[in-house]
This record gives C-alpha cells, sequence and structure tokens, in this order.
C-alpha cells in the first residue's frame, strides 16, 4: 500500500537525472494544471468577461462568493496526474474527493476534457465559458460540492469524515480497481475518518482493488490550523506506519518541481 502526503512548508527538488517528466509532458501539465486552476478560479469569482478580454470591472464579479479556493489546486494536480497515469498503464482509476467542496476543480477538468459540453451543450467549449462560471452556486445553477449533475460523479457528500470508508468500500471486490482517495487534513480530524485509515486491515490484495489514500495536508480546516499539518514529517511517518502505510511526501512551492517529484513518488 502506497501513501502520499502534501506539505506546503518546505521545498523538495530533484536532481535533473532523476525527473521522470520529459519537458514536453512537464510543459503539457503545467498547462493542463494552470487551465483548470483558471477555470477553478473563475466559477467562484466571475459573473462576466470570462478570458478578461476587457479590464475587470466590479460588475463582472460575483455578488454573493461561495467556494473553498484553497483545496483546489491540490484536487487539480493530484487530477492531472492520474490522467497521466490512466493513459500511461490504462488503468481503471474512481477519483474520490474527500474535499468534495472543491467541485469547481472537478467541474473544470471534465470542462477541460470536453465532456461537460458533451453532457450540457448549451455550456460548449467556444460560448459556454460565461454560462460554466455563472452558473457556479449560482440560483438555478450548480451546487458548490461535486453532485451528481457534474459528469462522471455518483455521490453527492457534504459531511466530512467518509472519503476513506468510501474509497475502501469502491475497492472491495474490485480487484482492477484504484481508488484514488484525497482527504483533507480537517477531514481527518473527524471521528469517522481517523478510525478508517484502519480499513487496510480487512482488504485482501487477491480479490480487492487497491487504495491509494493521499493525504492534502495544506494547514487549514477553513481559518483554523490542522494538528496532523503541525506534526514533523518523522511523526507522520510513524503514525501512518502504525496504520499500515508507507508514506511519501510531496511538497513545496515550486508547481514544475512538484510535478517531477508527484511522478518520481508515483513510480518509487
Ligand atoms: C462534519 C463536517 N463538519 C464541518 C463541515 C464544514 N466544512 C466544510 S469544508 C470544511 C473544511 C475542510 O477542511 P479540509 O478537510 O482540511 O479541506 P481543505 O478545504 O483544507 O482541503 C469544513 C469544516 C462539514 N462539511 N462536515
Ligand atoms: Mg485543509
Amino acid at each position: 500500500m502506497r501513501w502520499l502526503l502534501q506539505r506546503p512548508q518546505a521545498q523538495q527538488r530533484l536532481t535533473k537525472s532523476k525527473q521522470p517528466l520529459s519537458e514536453e509532458e512537464l510543459r503539457k501539465m503545467h498547462a493542463h494544471w494552470r487551465a483548470a486552476n483558471y477555470l477553478s478560479v473563475g466559477q467562484i469569482y466571475l459573473y462576466a468577461n470570462p478570458l478578461l478580454h476587457e479590464p475587470l470591472k466590479f460588475e463582472h464579479i460575483k455578488p454573493r462568493l461561495l467556494g473553498h479556493w484553497g483545496t483546489t489546486p491540490g484536487l487539480n494536480f493530484i487530477y492531472v496526474h492520474f490522467n497521466r497515469l490512466i493513459k500511461k498503464h490504462d488503468l481503471n482509476v474512481t477519483y474520490v474527493a474527500g474535499p468534495g467542496h472543491g467541485g469547481p476543480g472537478l467541474v473544470a477538468n471534465t470542462y477541460l476534457e470536453g465532456t461537460y459540453s458533451e453532457f450540457y451543450p448549451n455550456i460548449s467549449q467556444t460560448e459556454g465559458l460565461r454560462k460554466l462560471f455563472k452558473q457556479f452556486s449560482f440560483p438555478g445553477g450548480i451546487p458548490s460540492h461535486l453532485a451528481p449533475e457534474t459528469p462522471g460523479s455518483i455521490h453527492e457528500g457534504g459531511e466530512l469524515g467518509y472519503s476513506i470508508a468510501h474509497a475502501y468500500g469502491a475497492a472491495f471486490d474490485n480487484p482492477d480497481l484504484l481508488v484514488c482517495c484525497v482527504v483533507g487534513d480537517g477531514e481527518a480530524e473527524t471521528g469517522p475518518l481517523a478510525a478508517s485509515w484502519h480499513s487496510t486491515k480487512f482488504l485482501n490484495p487477491v480479490r480487492d482493488g487497491a487504495v491509494l489514500p493521499i493525504l492534502h495536508l495544506n494547514g487549514y480546516t477553513i481559518a483554523n490550523p490542522t494538528i496532523l499539518s503541525r506534526l514533523s514529517d518523522a511523526e507522520l511517518t510513524q503514525l501512518f506506519t502504525g496504520y499500515g502505510y508507507k508514506s511519501y511526501f510531496v511538497e513545496g512551492h515550486q508547481p514544475e518541481s512538484m510535478h517531477q517529484l508527484m511522478a518520481h513518488n508515483e513510480t518509487s
């Protein structure tokens, strides 16, 4: 069982020879990630002028903002990396977003892939951007969380605490499935989540699929500092070794080196 962590504090770098992504791969993935981030932030803030063709004015901004920007770049980062892995290894992957409140990120990715416009032709790839932005968490529009109307989504959460339990539930008796489960560090403080790390004990590698939990250590649960983000790497490693996981850390401020690090840990 592998286990990845993200912490924003430190900066890790790989020497050139250990960087698994080619320049072209890195350029494309970084561009995709930035596009998804722009589409996400646009959904949260913009009412009009989606491509900023004219200077931003107050009337272009939504009068009431709702959305959790802080979780979204991480969700998008993991999403683009799993897309690469799916293509490379022809994998069958389910993405469980514990921070389902990062809904704009997953909507953004389905829009970038073209799926959103297939399901909703009125949100087209050309004229649809303004509608895509306006509809998010807006009367008559779509919810602020991932929800069944998001293409590919099968469940709307809302109450934090159940991502790991759902991830293992999906993997049991599904030997070909890899479940990528993102857990917020705030969610990790809930009772149900804290107990469900132990689900490894019920997983049979022959009959069941695999779960890859990714703890999204962005340091906060809305405005409050989280406990796990205040532990040292050594303490975290010991804690999760006890639960039955091997820990990998992906942390930093420079996206390009974090892309390389993520890809490196995926192959180790
Ligand atoms: C049981 C429960 N308590 C409180 C909330 C309200 N809530 C929504 S998002 C959030 C913060 C979650 O923080 P974290 O899990 O760290 O995710 P992040 O946005 O930081 O990635 C809270 C407290 C909730 N949805 N469910
Ligand atoms: Mg958090």
